[in-house]
């Protein structure tokens, strides 16, 4: 093995760790992000919203974890240079980690539920382990560092060089005899097992010790007043999205790294900005009043035509017109920001709370239980007939009246300020690729227009006559409808195209329009190929 090849394995397992250290280290808080988690933070909050296809969309569950590997797979790419840096003299090596580590403890600086002093010990630990062992495995494997560089123990020894050594080039303290090739694996492979080792042992601790935080109770208190959901619907279809979207198959956006753990002993929701009477309220505060349901259905502004990224759930909570009125909204107040325990923050006017009838919760349960950690845990907004981005917030901390300067998370990254839900409708089957034979074929799928309410889908084929399609039952304006058209289908291939017109009377239009910045528009269309009988 060359010298370039040990010195780089060397740097790749000092940096691995410094990196399994600071998970361990981490543990000291488990609900708090580690010096990792805080860079990937940093990394989606700056780049997030500005790199090309990486819109809001992308911060689904599958892109979390992929970023996740990725920062691990660029901190052992970049830990070569510390074996490098380290080789070219003494201490630079160490000098790289402690960049590293510096970078840790600015993200979580930044980051709002960053711990500063686990932070810093997370980091020190690191360093220093990182360090003994960059030390050791250069010694280990034979790597002499650069003349000059050892002028420290040089200058400390008054050292001379010795025969056929370069000048200024003593021997350094740490350089060993030669190293064999066995020397090499086997210091080599014990340095691996041990990073190894603890790596899992960080991320199984861990694992456990937030899962013994997050004590989600098991049960919420009934509703004073439910929602009124309706029991059978008068079509049903395989492959048809179901009225009420079961909590597991919710589509899930949000910045967060990792899933916010709230500990609800200690968290409390908080009214703040422009009223007379600031409130704060504790979890039990919020579960003993009198709570109310209503289904809504939620949807991503990134959802593209035909898209997955909306779902209809049962929220059960506490009006949110019923906090501000405790709380006495001021009248300079325009605009309502909901910030969360990771400080992602979604605002939209407050003109939009002045028709009592658009509900407005501070969700504490989705269908009938607790929110799901996924989905907000213990408290969420939910605004029917605005996207998620600007009213949604999940983790919520606080409730903040203020003016319409202050922008939301996702105002800066080129999305729009105001965010009402398009009309949209979407084909749920057939779908594209099944084996479909001539005669009746159920066309159908789901259309929303959040708080109009869908009056009419229609239907064509082959871009002839549109037919109306048949509706389900909904509980109010606020939530998609299923609907349904028997088609007669000859063999052939053909396209099927669907279209929406809402309560206001408004159709959707035919025109491709992308989700930036203020939602996607145009009709859902599927080709098929119909078989003959
Ligand atoms: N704290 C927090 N709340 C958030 C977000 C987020 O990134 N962080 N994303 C919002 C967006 S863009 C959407 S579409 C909805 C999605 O809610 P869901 O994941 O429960 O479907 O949450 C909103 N609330
Ligand atoms: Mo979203």
């Amino acid at each position: 093995m060359n010298r370039a090849t040990r010195t780089s394995l060397a740097g790749i397992l000092a940096g691995g760790a410094a990196l399994a250290t600071t998970e361990l280290v981490a543990l000291a808080e488990p609900t708090r992000p580690s010096l990792l988690v805080a860079v990937e933070t940093w990394f989606i909050d700056t780049f997030g919203g500005s790199l090309k296809d990486l819109a809001v969309e992308l911060f689904g569950t599958a892109d979390k974890a992929a970023l996740a590997v990725g920062a691990v797979l660029v901190a052992l790419a970049l830990a070569p240079l510390a074996g490098r840096a380290e080789a070219a003299g003494r201490w630079r090596g160490v000098a790289v980690l402690g960049a590293f580590a510096a970078l840790g403890v600015l993200a979580t600086a930044r980051d709002p539920q960053g711990s500063l002093p686990v932070g810093l010990a997370a980091a020190g630990a690191g360093v220093v382990v990182g360090g003994v062992v960059l030390l050791l495995l250069l010694d280990r494997f034979g790597i002499r560092v650069a003349p000059g560089a050892d002028r420290l123990f040089a200058d400390r020894r008054g050292a001379t060089p010795e025969p056929g050594q370069e000048p200024g080039h003593p021997p350094s303290p740490l350089a060993g005899v030669a190293a064999t090739r066995r020397d090499v694996v086997v210091w080599g492979l014990g340095a691996g097992a041990l990073v190894v080792t603890g790596a899992a042992a960080a991320k199984g601790a861990g694992d456990a010790l937030r899962a013994g935080r997050s004590a989600i109770p098991d049960t919420l208190p009934a509703a004073a007043r439910g929602a009124e959901v309706p029991g059978a619907q008068p079509f049903s279809t395989p492959g048809l999205s179901p009225y009420v979207t079961p909590a597991a198959d919710f589509y899930r956006i949000d910045t967060a790294v990792r899933t916010p753990l709230v500990d609800t002993d200690e968290w409390r929701l908080r009214v703040t900005g422009l009223v007379d009477r600031p409130l704060e309220l504790s979890y039990q505060d919020l579960l003993a009043r009198d709570l109310v349901e209503e289904v809504v259905t939620l949807s991503c502004v990134s959802n593209e035509v035909g898209g997955s990224l909306v779902g209809n759930a049962v929220w059960r909570g506490v009006p949110l017109r019923e906090l501000l009125d405790e709380a006495g909204v001021r009248a300079g107040a325009t605009q309502l920001v909901g910030e969360s325990v990771d400080g992602f923050t979604a605002g939209f006017p407050t003109s939009v709370l002045d028709d009592p009838d658009r509900p407005a919760l501070v969700a504490l349960g989705m269908n009938g239980a607790p929110l799901p950690r996924a989905h907000g845990f213990p408290a969420r907004l939910v605004i029917s007939g605005l996207y998620g981005y600007v009213s949604a917030t999940k983790w919520l901390a606080e409730v903040r009246l203020t003016t319409l300067e202050e922008d939301g998370y996702w105002i800066d990254r080129g999305w729009a300020k105001e965010a009402p839900v398009k009309t949209q409708s979407r084909i749920d089957v057939p779908l594209r690729g099944d084996r479909l034979v001539a005669g009746t074929i159920p066309v159908a799928g789901v259309a929303w227009a959040p708080n109009r309410g869908v009056a009419k889908v229609e239907v064509r084929i082959d871009r002839q006559e549109w037919q109306e399609a048949e509706l389900g039952r909904v509980s109010s304006d606020d939530t998609w409808v299923q609907w349904h058209l028997a088609w007669e289908a000859t063999p052939g291939d053909h396209v099927i195209e669907v279209r929406a017109t809402d309560g206001a009377g408004r159709t959707q239009g035919a025109a491709r329009v992308d989700p930036i910045p203020d939602g996607a528009e145009g009709w859902h269309t599927r080709d098929v190929s119909v078989a003959a009988r």
